[in-house]
C-alpha cells in the first residue's frame, strides 16, 4: 500500500471530498503488489468468511462466503440516472438525479464510519490500447479490492492513464449493512460515476465489470462510435496457420466462458482454439473496414456449476492457482466443490454457508457460485490477447438457451437481419441474477441487463455501425441448449460446438452449404460434421428444424416486445419484423 509519487489532482479531490463524505478512518491506496494483497487476505480472515484453501491442491486460493442475502446481480436495484427517463429508456430502472442525491447519496453519509476506504485506480483495456479506459473505485470491502485486482489492471498503469488523459470513470462502492431493501446500483453515464451500496457481490460491486465495462462503456462507445458489448472472444486457428477470431453474446449463465475456453474434438487434429475474453468485448471499426475487439479484462469471473475436466478443462487449469472461490462448499482437506465438479462431495463438506452438509440438505454450492482467476494462468490464453489493436472479427454469435423453437445455428442474411436476430433473441433466465430461474425472456444481444442507456438508440447505433464499416462481420444465432420430449438436451455441447464454429467460419468463407429458411440460412445436416456423434437422424432433424408455427407465435412476442420501444424504435427493425412475418407466411 504506501505513498505513491504523483497522484493526479482531480483524483486526489476526488478521493478527498469522498472521504469527508463517507468518513472512513483511514484511506489507502492500492497498488496491486502482492503484498498488499497477503495484507488484505489477512485482514479479511479475521471475518470467518474468507478461507485459505489446501496449498498442496489450490496454491493462493480461498473461498469466500458472501452474505446469503448477497448472491448474485440484483437488476431490481441497479438503475440509470439521467434528467429525461427517456435517456434510459423500457430496458432500464430509472432514477432522477435529484431523488439519487437524496434518497440514495444520503444513504452514504457515514457509511465508512471505523472503517477503512481503499482506493483502487484500474485500467479497462491492455495498457497503451486506444480502447483502454481508467476508472478508480473507492471501496470499503477488501474481497472486493482482492477481486478488482485479478479482473482488472489495478495501479500504477491506471494512474499513469489518469495523469496523461485527465479522465476516469468515479465509482464509490459501501458495504454498508447488505440491506437489500436499501441495495442500489446507479449508474451516472454523462457524469460517468457509479454508486453502489448495500452489496458486495461481483457485477454489483466490482464496478470495473458491469457498471463500467458494459453500462457506462456502452453509453461511452455510443457516442464515440464504437461498442461495448457481453461477449467472448475466441480466436481459431486452422492448421494452416491462420487464426480467425469470433465474438459471442450469451446471456449470464449462457455458456460465454465454456466457448471461449472450448478445447476441440480429438478428431479436429492441427486445429487450436485460443481464449481473447469471456465476457466483455470493446470493439472498434479499423482502418481496414473490420471490426477489432479487445477483451477489457484481465481475469476471468466464471459460473463454476457444471464445470469438471470433462466439460471446461481450461477453466479447472486456469483457477488451480491464485484465484477465489465464491460461495462453494469446502470438502473437509479445504478444496472448493460445487455441483458438477464430481459424482458427489466427500463426507464431511460445508455448503456455501459454512454448514457441515449431508446428502439431501440442499445444493452445496450456492447455484450462481464463481471462480474469480487471473486470464493469463488460461492454457489457451490467446498469445496476443493483449494486442493493443485487438483481434478482427470473422463472425458475431448471438446465442441463448432455448429449450425450443432456435435451432442449432442458423446466419442472419445481412448485417441489418444480424443485428434484429440480436435484438430479438430470447433466453431462460439463470441463477445470474436474483429472481426466478428458467424463465424466458428478451434478452437483446444478451445486455437487457447491460445496456446504460434505451435500446432503441442502442439497435439504431449497431445498425449505423454496420454502415460505417466495409468488412462487417457475419452474424449468426446459436443455441445449445434444444431439448426433445423427455427434456434431454439434443445437442452435446461443450467442446462439440467446435463443430458448430467450423460450419460458421466455412460460411464466412463462402464454403459452406446452408438451406435458406424463413428466419435465416440453417445447415442441412451434410454441411455439419457429425462425426462420432452417435446422433440418430431424426435428433438432428429436430435440432435444426424451424417450425412455422412456433416462430409465428415467436413473431407475435417479439412484436409486443419491441412495442414497449414505441416510436424510438429504428424503422429498420420494424421492417425486419415484417419480413419475417412474410416469409413465415409465405412457406
Ligand atoms: P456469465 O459469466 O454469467 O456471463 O456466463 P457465461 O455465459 O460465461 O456462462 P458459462 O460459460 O459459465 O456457462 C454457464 C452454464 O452453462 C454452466 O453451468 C455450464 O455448464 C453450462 N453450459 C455451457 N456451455 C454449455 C453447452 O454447450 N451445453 C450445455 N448443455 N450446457 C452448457
Ligand atoms: C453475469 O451475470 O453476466 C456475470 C457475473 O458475468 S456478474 O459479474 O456478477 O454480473
Ligand atoms: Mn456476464
Amino acid at each position: 500500500m504506501g505513498e505513491v509519487a504523483s497522484v493526479p489532482s482531480i483524483l486526489a479531490e476526488y478521493v478527498r471530498e469522498t472521504a469527508r463524505w463517507l468518513e472512513p478512518s483511514d484511506t489507502v491506496w492500492c497498488w496491486g503488489t502482492d503484498e498488499e494483497a497477503g495484507l488484505l487476505s489477512e485482514e479479511l480472515a479475521q471475518t470467518g468468511r474468507w478461507i485459505p484453501c489446501n496449498p498442496d491442491y489450490y496454491p493462493n486460493c480461498f473461498v469466500y462466503r458472501s452474505d446469503p442475502s448477497d448472491v448474485a446481480r440484483t437488476e431490481k436495484s441497479t438503475y440509470i440516472v439521467t434528467a429525461d427517463p427517456e435517456e434510459a429508456g423500457p430496458n432500464n430502472n430509472w432514477m432522477s438525479p435529484r431523488e439519487a442525491r437524496e434518497r440514495v447519496w444520503s444513504l452514504f453519509q457515514g457509511a465508512m464510519r471505523g472503517k477503512t476506504m481503499y482506493v483502487v485506480p484500474y485500467l479497462m483495456g491492455p495498457p497503451d490500447s486506444p480502447f483502454a479506459r481508467a476508472g478508480v473505485e473507492l471501496t470499503d470491502s477488501p474481497y472486493v479490492v482482492l477481486s478488482m485486482r485479478i479482473m482488472t489492471r489495478v495501479g500504477a498503469v491506471a494512474l499513469q492513464h489518469i495523469e496523461s488523459t485527465g479522465d476516469f470513470v468515479r465509482g464509490v462502492h459501501a458495504l454498508k449493512d447488505l440491506d437489500p431493501a436499501n441495495r442500489y446500483i446507479l449508474h451516472w453515464p454523462r457524469e460517468k460515476e457509479i454508486w453502489s451500496i448495500n452489496t458486495g457481490y461481483g457485477g454489483n460491486a466490482l464496478l470495473g465489470k458491469k457498471c463500467f465495462g458494459l453500462r457506462i462503456a456502452s453509453w461511452l462507445a455510443k457516442q464515440e462510435g464504437w461498442l461495448a458489448e457481453h461477449m467472448l472472444i475466441l480466436g481459431i486457428e486452422f492448421p494452416d496457420g491462420q487464426t480467425h477470431y469470433v465474438a459471442a453474446a450469451f446471456p449470464s449463465a449462457c455458456g460465454k466462458t465454456n466457448l471461449a475456453m472450448l478445447v476441440p474434438p480429438r478428431r479436429y487434429t492441427g486445429f487450436k482454439v485460443w481464449t481473447v475474453g469471456d465476457d466483455i468485448a470493446w470493439i472498434r471499426p479499423g482502418e481496414d473496414g473490420r471490426l477489432w475487439a479487445v477483451n477489457p479484462e484481465a481475469g476471468f469471473f466464471g459460473v463454476l456449476k457444471g464445470t469438471n475436466p470433462r466439460t471446461n478443462p481450461r477453466a479447472m487449469a486456469t483457477f488451480q492457482k491464485n484465484s477465489i472461490f465464491t460461495n462453494t462448499g469446502l470438502t473437509p482437506d479445504r478444496c472448493p466443490w460445487w455441483e458438477g465438479l464430481t459424482d458427489a462431495p466427500p463426507e464431511g463438506t460445508f455448503d456455501w454457508q459454512g454448514r457441515p452438509w449431508q446428502p439431501g440438505a440442499g445444493p452445496v454450492a450456492h447455484p450462481n457460485a464463481r471462480f474469480t482467476a487471473p486470464a493469463r494462468q488460461c492454457p489457451s490464453i490467446a498469445p496476443n490477447w493483449e494486442d493493443p489493436q485487438g483481434v478482427p472479427l470473422t463472425a458475431i454469435l448471438f446465442g441463448g438457451r432455448r429449450k425450443s423453437v432456435a435451432p442449432l445455428v442458423y446466419e442472419a442474411f445481412d448485417w441489418e437481419h444480424g443485428v434484429f436476430v440480436g435484438a430479438t433473441m430470447a433466453s431462460e433466465t439463470t441463477a445470474a441474477q436474483s429472481g426466478a430461474v428458467g424463465v424466458v425472456r428478451r434478452d437483446p444481444m444478451a445486455m437487457l441487463p447491460f445496456c446504460g442507456y434505451n435500446m432503441a438508440d442502442y439497435f439504431r447505433h449497431w445498425i449505423e455501425m454496420g454502415r460505417r464499416i466495409t468488412r462487417p462481420p457475419r452474424i449468426f444465432h446459436v443455441n445449445w441448449f434444444r431439448t426433445d420430449e423427455q427434456g434431454r438436451f439434443l445437442w452435446p455441447g461443450f467442446g462439440e460446438n467446435f463443430r458448430v464454429l467450423l460450419w460458421i467460419l466455412a460460411r464466412c468463407a463462402g464454403q459452406a452449404e446452408a438451406r435458406p429458411t424463413a428466419i435465416g440460412y440453417v445447415p442441412p445436416p451434410t454441411a455439419l460434421d457429425l462425426a462420432d456423434l452417435a446422433m440418430s437422424p431424426g435428433q438432428v432433424e429436430q435440432l435444426l428444424s424451424v417450425s412455422h408455427e412456433e416462430w409465428r407465435r415467436e413473431a407475435d412476442e417479439i412484436e409486443q416486445f419491441l412495442a414497449r420501444f414505441g416510436s424510438r424504435l429504428p424503422k429498420e427493425i420494424s421492417h425486419q419484423l415484417s419480413a419475417l412475418r412474410r416469409r413465415l407466411a409465405a412457406g
